[in-house]
């Protein structure tokens, strides 16, 4: 940070005569150069004392707790069910007649290294099938609503970035669940955005083969995945039956652009296999389209958005220009992603993936670990030192400073009732498609159907995400028909995302039942890089928000 750069003239004043009349003597121009000499000449001369052009630190720390302090989230309470009672205090509790639910009972005021009550909650595995013989079962934390939350709903989360087998426990610990062990900080915290303030929230681990999960994956596509975890909610439900013909919303991030439109569109296309009643999804940052569009074709035009981000030498910048110019990705998204589409967009090549020589991901990435060895593909801003994260994974870092990994401790074990046995790490090391999901990405398939069918359907993209970026979901969109017409029709307006304390952070546009979000700073895990405008995109998709705009 430059401080002398945030000095109004105004602020001068306070200097000492000599400063006064030397600084207006300054013409604007050589304002800022005379500031940046300033602190050496005071030092030197020793009439100036140089601390005086910056704030103090407590100065500075006012200013920074003033900003945060802007940072709330809108309330939900206004617009739930619950309006006309008196609000509650506390956590929501549910009592659970069936008594094989206390077996999963978790003691709020025991987990380890959380220094405060987090309240109920119901942890464990339960088999995906009631067959006597089955060895498959999911491992799921179940939080009934903060003081705030609906007891009309349940969100559905699953998985994080790193593809299938990475666990949805991380999204619990880092993104939205109601206590944060967030990368690099010291220990646990409550989440002001956790999730659990909306209404009941269940993560799972899936698919088999993920996490704590038991038994041998044998899934082949998402349709088999979603049938195991349709057969995993109705086992759970049995259990916990006062949580049948709930609202339920699936949500999800990255690879979850696989499978939660797909459990969705299992679920409206067999009415009757679930007892709970499926409004909508909301995913992020997710895969929906190919390869090609999502990180090849837009990767150029991105490094260009953030140059001072990458800080690439001119001869690779002209470089890269040159590959995007030869393989079709310079100026396609302004000729071919027009609102409205004037046709069926084509490939910028041969392949759905990059064609020989057009791998401009790759040359970015490689150039990128040359300026920044800490370069993160999930949030591009990230530089040295990488913090150290409690599951492991910071950004795309594998972390070698902590042992065992918070949910691989024999205690954290034992207070949620998951398997000893398992060593716990966030990405599975297995195959949870042992012969590869035979799934075509949803935008081709099931996702216009899942629109169509649902209340709302929230996509959300973080725009400093490198792994999958923003500008290549649009054009997946522009190319998507859903409820009769392509793509949207009218331009995506800038500074269309307005958030509570913030103001505009990005883009939110609905067409027809489809609501495209883009955080602004944002990297691939909303949730946990954009609580705000996450929790804020979740309450829209419940209808807790009537617009986004
Ligand atoms: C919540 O309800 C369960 C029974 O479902 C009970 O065992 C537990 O003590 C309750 N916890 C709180 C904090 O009320
Ligand atoms: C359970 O047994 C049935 C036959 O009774 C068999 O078809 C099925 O594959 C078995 N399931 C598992 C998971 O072993
Ligand atoms: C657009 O969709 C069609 C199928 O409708 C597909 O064949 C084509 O590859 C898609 N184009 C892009 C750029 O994804
Ligand atoms: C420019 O950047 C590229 C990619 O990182 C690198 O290979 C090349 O050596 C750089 N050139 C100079 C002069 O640093
Ligand atoms: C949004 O801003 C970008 C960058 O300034 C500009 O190129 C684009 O035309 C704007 N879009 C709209 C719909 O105004
Ligand atoms: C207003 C509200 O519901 N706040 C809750 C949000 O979630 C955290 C974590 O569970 C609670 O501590 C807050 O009370």
């Amino acid at each position: 940070m430059c401080y002398g750069r945030g000095i109004r003239k105004g602020e001068y004043k306070s200097e000492k005569t000599s400063l006064v009349q030397l600084l207006s003597l300054a013409a604007d121009a050589m304002l800022s150069a005379l500031l940046f000499a300033l602190p050496l000449w005071g030092a030197l001369s020793g009439t100036v004392d140089a601390r005086q052009m910056k704030m103090t630190p407590s100065q500075l720390r006012e200013r920074q707790a003033q900003a945060a302090q802007r940072f709330t989230r809108s309330t939900v309470l206004a617009n739930t069910a619950q309006t006309s009672s008196a609000p509650a205090q506390g956590v929501k509790n549910i009592t659970f007649s069936n008594p094989l639910a206390s077996q999963y009972y978790v003691d709020g005021a025991s987990i380890p290294e959380v220094d405060f009550d987090v309240g109920p909650s119901w942890a464990g595995l339960i088999p995906i099938s009631s067959a006597a013989n089955e060895t498959r079962e999911l491992f799921f934390w179940f939080f009934p609503p903060g003081p705030e939350g609906s007891l009309d709903d349940l969100i559905f989360w699953t998985v994080r970035n790193g593809g299938p087998g990475c666990s949805s426990l991380e999204g619990f610990l880092e993104e939205n669940g109601p206590f944060q062990w967030g990368v690099g900080t010291a220990k646990p915290i409550v989440n002001v955005n956790s999730w659990t303030n909306l209404s009941s929230m269940i993560w799972v681990e899936q698919p088999v083969g993920t996490g704590f999960s038991q038994g041998t994956p044998d899934i082949r596509d998402e349709d088999d995945l979603a049938a195991q975890v349709v057969g995993f909610l109705t086992q759970f439900l049995e259990i916990f039956s006062e949580l049948k013909g709930k609202k339920l919303w699936i949500s999800g991030e990255s690879y979850a652009g696989m499978y939660v439109p797909y459990i969705a569109n299992y679920i409206y296309e067999n009415p009757g296999s679930l007892d709970l009643n499926l409004q909508g999804i909301w995913i992020a940052d997710p895969v929906i389209g190919w390869d090609v569009v999502q990180e090849q074709i837009p990767a150029v035009d991105f490094v260009h958005k953030y140059e001072g981000v990458f800080s690439f030498n001119q001869s690779f910048m002209a470089e890269l220009d040159a590959v995007a110019e030869k393989c079709n990705y310079a100026g396609y998204y302004e000729k071919f992603a027009t609102y409205p589409p004037a046709g069926v967009l084509p490939l910028p090549g041969k392949s759905t993936e990059a064609d020989r020589g057009c791998d401009v991901w790759d040359m970015i990435f490689d150039a990128a670990l040359d300026k920044n060895p800490a370069f993160n593909i999930y949030r591009i801003f990230d530089t040295f030192p990488v913090l150290w994260d409690v599951l492991g994974f910071p950004g795309s870092f594998v972390d070698i400073q902590l042992s065992p990994l918070y949910f691989d401790r024999s205690d954290v074990k034992a207070a949620i009732h998951a398997p000893q046995n398992v060593d716990w790490v966030e990405c599975s090391n297995i195959n949870v498609f042992p012969h590869g999901d035979s799934s075509a990405p949803s935008s081709f398939t099931v996702l216009p159907n899942v629109i169509e069918k649902s209340v709302r359907t929230v996509v959300n993209h973080g725009l400093a995400d490198f792994i999958l970026i923003a500008e290549g979901a649009r054009i997946v969109i522009q190319n998507m028909t859903w409820n009769g017409l392509q793509g949207f029709q009218t331009p995506i307006a800038n500074d269309s995302l307005i958030l509570p304390g913030i103001g505009s952070l990005g883009t939110a546009h609905t067409e027809r039942g489809l609501t495209f979000v883009e955080v602004e700073l944002s990297g691939h895990m909303i949730p946990q890089y954009s609580p705000i405008a996450a929790f804020e995109t979740m309450s829209f998709l419940m209808g807790f928000r009537d617009s986004l705009n």
